[in-house]
């Protein structure tokens, strides 16, 4: 096999976001762009000669080419060989999921998550290290610093690899293994969720949707919900792969789920809804005509998690990012188990969880997931809220209620201002941070300011830290409000504006979250100067 070392010239933009590198379609293609990424990761992390590597992706608009770049230039790097998802696709849970049951050295996971796709769409490369998850910021910051110095990369001169049929070929001295995209997971799920009593649920006329969005679920979704568990045909919709999603926007939230939403605010409407993201990492959780927001999620499943055969012994602890409610904390207190709160991303979870300290983690960004694996998992939250209504008996509209009743509600919303020019949202930010010395004692209305800061975090484990996390506003009663800089977008700034009340008593709790909490939006406006500053009448998205 002939190897050749390719000049290039280095790249100022490829540092990596909240999760992976993620850019226009059209930047990716450009000459030398992956090629220098790929090459920066392969020589920051310090593989032996023979390693295994994972590779698949969300089947999006240019997973097919960059699988074949990414297998010649593993080849070149010396990799023994790569384990990689028929037709290039793995979702990113299952592609932690083969890391870590095949004990490989880490692997390379190709998307932009719920970004749209096609040739005018988002793209992106992320590496997961050997415990399954999301490369921390020491080796990304590594990675990018490598990317600005790097000259050459080296690629195999080879015919592209067949990957439509599972089974062994060799790239040169490499070995290319295809394998299933779903059954390692499938058969994960199996061994943690009661998949009989689910399969009664299901015999017994309860009804449910599941919307893979055109995205990577759609096989997964099958296998476990239609296959394993007897869902009817047509349980899963939108169940075929596409490249562009349709030109859909697959993301599960209120606004962008919308067939699914209808489904599930229409007439006879399914007892249960669910949809998952691009590569099958987020959740949201419908019941008929019910919205369960993914902060109050994870603080159900933790208080029900007894409930699933996989949790039966307990948890360790749970963590949540810090602009997640507080609702999983009162739960934490409850069963007498710590509660961390970390930045937002989810490599910030994966030392607590290697080090024992936490079973479930969760995120207002429609994440959740636990120590199975080491990245959110989306089916994996599907199918604990199957596993709690089908040992409960009761509605998902039940579960919350009686839930809020027994904790206390924690009220919530994110509102989203989506392609800010960057100087206004930065602009946004330094104005609400240039009142901090002043704010703490002050009153508005009903609301005193209790603290205020930029969250910076501390890991517990290896000491590192993470400083500039978001500007938080901290209220006597509990109350909150989070303003921060998204770092997901492939084009100008998102800001994020989150707003938290925390109200007890169960006569009150039933109201609608916007305008519960209308006072402190109005307090967060004011403070911000947002709508003068962005001319924005109205966020993009409200979840
Ligand atoms: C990624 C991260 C999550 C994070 C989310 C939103 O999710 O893995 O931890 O909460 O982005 O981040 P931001 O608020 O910075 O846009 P995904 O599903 O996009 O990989």
């Amino acid at each position: 096999m002939n190897i050749q070392t390719v000049p290039s010239t280095p790249f100022d933009d490829q540092k990596p976001g909240t999760s992976g590198l993620r850019k226009k379609v059209s930047v990716f293609q450009g000459p030398h762009y992956l090629e220098n990424f790929v090459q920066s990761i392969f020589d920051i992390i310090g593989a032996a000669p023979g390693s295994t590597l994972v590779l698949g992706g969300d089947g999006r608009f240019y997973n097919r080419e960059a699988i074949q770049v990414i297998l010649k230039m593993a080849a070149a790097n010396g990799f023994g060989k790569v384990l990689v998802g028929r037709d290039g696709i793995l979702s990113t849970p299952a592609a932690s999921c083969v890391i870590r049951k095949y004990g490989t050295f880490g692997g390379i996971i190709l998307s932009a998550s719920h970004n749209p796709g096609g040739p005018d769409g988002d793209f992106g490369i992320k590496y997961n290290t050997a415990n399954g998850g999301p490369a921390p910021e020491k080796i990304t910051e590594a990675v990018f610093a490598r990317s600005k110095a790097l000259e050459s990369y080296r690629i195999a001169e080879a015919p592209d690899v067949a990957l439509d049929r599972i089974g062994e070929t060799a790239l040169g001295d490499m070995k290319v293994e295809v394998i299933d995209p779903v059954a390692d997971y499938a058969d994960l799920m199996e061994s943690l969720f009661d998949f009989g009593a689910i399969r009664d649920l299901i015999k017994g006329g309860f009804r449910l949707r599941f919307d893979a969005m055109h995205a990577v679920t759609g096989p997964y979704g099958r296998e476990i919900l239609e296959q394993r568990l007897g869902a009817p045909a047509g349980t899963v919709i939108n169940g075929e792969p596409l490249p562009d999603f349709g030109q859909g926007h697959p993301d599960p939230n209120l606004t962008y789920a919308h067939e699914l939403v209808e489904i599930m605010y229409g007439e006879d409407a399914p007892d249960f809804g669910a949809a998952s993201d691009g590569d099958g990492d987020r959740n949201m959780i419908l019941g008929r005509r019910f919205f369960v927001t993914p902060s109050d999620s994870l603080a159900v499943i933790a208080a029900n998690a007894a409930l699933a055969p996989g949790y039966a012994a307990g948890l360790a602890g749970v963590a949540r990012s810090m602009p997640t409610s507080a609702a999983a904390d009162r739960v934490a207190a409850k069963l007498g188990i710590p509660c961390y709160e970390t930045p937002t991303g989810w490599k910030f979870f994966g030392n607590l969880m290697d080090a024992g300290k936490v079973t479930l983690c969760g995120e207002e960004s429609f994440g959740t997931g636990s120590s199975h694996v080491r990245e959110k998992d989306g089916l994996w939250a599907v199918l604990f809220w199957l596993n709690i209504l089908a040992k409960t008996g009761q509605s998902v509209e039940d579960i919350v209620y009686r839930h809020w009743a027994e904790y206390g509600r924690n009220i919530y919303s994110r509102h989203d201002y989506e392609g800010l020019p960057s100087d206004v949202a930065a602009g946004v930010m330094e104005h609400v941070a240039s009142q901090f010395a002043a704010l703490p004692g002050q009153r508005f209305g009903e609301y005193q300011v209790k603290f205020c800061d930029d969250f910076s975090y501390t890991d517990p484990i290896d000491g590192s830290v993470s400083a500039g996390q978001g500007l938080r506003i901290g209220f006597e009663d509990g109350s909150r409000i989070v303003f921060r800089l998204s770092g997901t977008g492939t084009e100008g700034a998102t800001l994020r504006l989150y707003l938290e009340a925390f109200e007890p008593d169960p006569a009150k709790q039933r109201v609608d979250a916007q305008l519960a909490l209308a006072g402190l939006i109005g307090i967060a406006h004011d403070l911000s100067q947002l709508k003068q500053r962005t001319g924005r009448e109205q966020p993009t998205v409200i979840t």
